[in-house]
């Protein structure tokens, strides 16, 4: 079955295939491979939140209609940023990182599973989520908070 998912898009290292807008379009296009893309975001430079000590982030968000479930869309995310340079091991969990692919939404599913929570739990907090977000989804809803997300937007102030 078609479902559309929301995926946010984060860099602040740049690349193999660039600066940090040039990464996340490498990453699109990848993540394309995984169904249809609805649509996808301006990028926007943000501060960063939480480990400070860090590069500035270039953030986004696209809509993907796929015919994967969530738990083999979420796999083949991880893929997609280990095959772009992204290593886990290193001492980088909260630190830069050349590209970061969170699986914020996937319709209207709602699940919690040592592998994958649904929604994001840091959705409705995170401005640099949520902006690009509401540009590509405005109307789609927080299936817990049962609020839009231009409604979490505005929440945030
Ligand atoms: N991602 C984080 C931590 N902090 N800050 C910004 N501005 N953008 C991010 O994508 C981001 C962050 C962990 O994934
Ligand atoms: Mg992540
Ligand atoms: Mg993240």
């Amino acid at each position: 079955m078609k479902e559309v998912a929301a995926v946010a898009l984060g860099s602040n290292l740049s690349s193999a295939w660039g600066d940090r807008a040039a990464t996340l379009r490498e990453a699109i296009e990848r993540v394309g491979a995984l169904g249809v893309v609805r649509s996808v975001s301006s990028f926007y430079d943000t501060e960063p939140v939480g480990y400070l000590d860090q590069p500035r982030f270039l953030n986004g968000a696209m809509l993907l209609e796929t015919e994967l479930g969530p738990l083999e869309l979420l796999r083949e995310l991880l893929a997609v940023e280990k095959t772009m340079g992204r290593d886990r091991s290193k001492v980088e969990a909260k630190g830069p990182r050349v590209v970061d692919l969170d699986l914020l939404l996937f319709g209207d599913a709602v699940l919690e599973t040592p592998e994958l929570t649904l929604p994001h739990p840091a959705l409705a907090e995170r401005r640099f989520v949520l902006q690009p977000l509401a540009e590509v989804a405005a109307t789609m809803r927080h299936p817990v908070l049962r609020l839009t997300v231009g409604e979490l937007l505005v929440r945030l102030g």
